[in-house]
């Protein structure tokens, strides 16, 4: 085992007998790694991919911006826009549908959630420069915190690693993350705000690197000033919680309908099916 990995087995107990999970796991990060996740809410993988890869995830990104992103060019609005957002990438190629069982990620969202994990999402942003200014405001993605919080509140964890597909640098925006805030309960970001924030940390990584977040984290995306820029979004929450709701429902030939038929259990865990008793 290489010495950045190591082993985790959780027992889940009074469990149902269908319910899918593995007894024991390598995970892909030492336990300091995780312990810092844990305070943190976000982790760093540089260049996790590479070569042969990277360029495939690049080249699906494009094949579905050829296939979609005009739709979304022809209504921009005029001053400032996220860029491009296409969702539901898993049913629409399976170089994206490869991503499911990433163990560096899977494995990670493992150690961090419990062993019994669905899929969130897989998403791309993508953002050019020469149009409207395009960048993201301060954000989080699990937005359903409840103040004050009731005694038997349950906290809604998320992790979503964001897989850059190309350098991330002053020309194609930065990424900024506030250490900690996906602790914070009591408050959210303010509407709009673009502008640094204290504790901002900013994060340029170079092409194939992953940045993992607990879904909490307030972050934003610096404005993309000069070269294109293509990124991922993977997402896992416990197989409790639902997919997100964004971009409505899946395809009904997609990909994961099809793939459904006939799939061994982790993978109807990972789609959404079952997972919980
Ligand atoms: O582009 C990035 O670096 C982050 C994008 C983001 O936060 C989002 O799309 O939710
Ligand atoms: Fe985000």
């Amino acid at each position: 085992m290489p010495a950045n990995r190591h082993k985790i087995s959780y027992e889940v107990l009074n469990r149902h007998e269908a319910l899918h999970y593995p007894p024991e796991f390598e995970v892909h990060a030492t336990p300091e790694e995780l312990q810092d996740f844990a305070a943190s809410g976000y982790l760093i993988r540089e260049q996790l991919f590479q070569g042969k890869a990277l360029s495939r995830l690049q080249e699906a990104t494009d094949r579905l911006d050829d296939a979609e992103g005009d739709r979304h060019r022809k209504h921009r609005p005029k001053d400032r826009s996220w860029g491009i957002i296409l969702r539901h990438l898993m049913d629409k190629d399976p170089v994206f549908l490869e991503l499911l069982k990433y163990p560096p990620v899977l494995s990670v969202c493992r150690a961090m959630m419990g062993p019994l994990v669905r899929l969130r999402g897989l998403t791309a942003r993508i953002s050019f420069p020469g149009a409207e200014v395009q960048e993201t405001n301060w954000h989080q993605h699990m937005r359903v915190v409840s103040k004050p919080l009731p005694p038997w509140f349950s906290q809604p964890h998320a992790i979503d690693a964001l897989i850059y597909l190309d350098d991330i640098n002053d020309d194609t925006g930065p990424v900024c993350v506030v250490p900690g805030s996906h602790t914070w309960l009591d408050r959210h970001p303010d509407h709009q705000i673009f502008a640094s924030i204290e504790g901002e940390k900013v994060l340029r990584v170079p092409a194939g690197s992953v940045v993992m977040i607990h879904g909490n984290l307030w972050h934003r995306a610096m404005p993309t000033l000069r070269k294109k820029r293509r990124m991922l979004i993977l997402g896992y929450t416990p197989t409790w919680l639902r997919k997100s709701p964004h971009g409505g429902p899946p395809p009904a030939d997609g990909l994961t309908a099809e793939l459904l038929q006939d799939c061994d259990e982790e993978t109807k865990e990972l789609l959404g099916i079952g997972g919980y008793s």
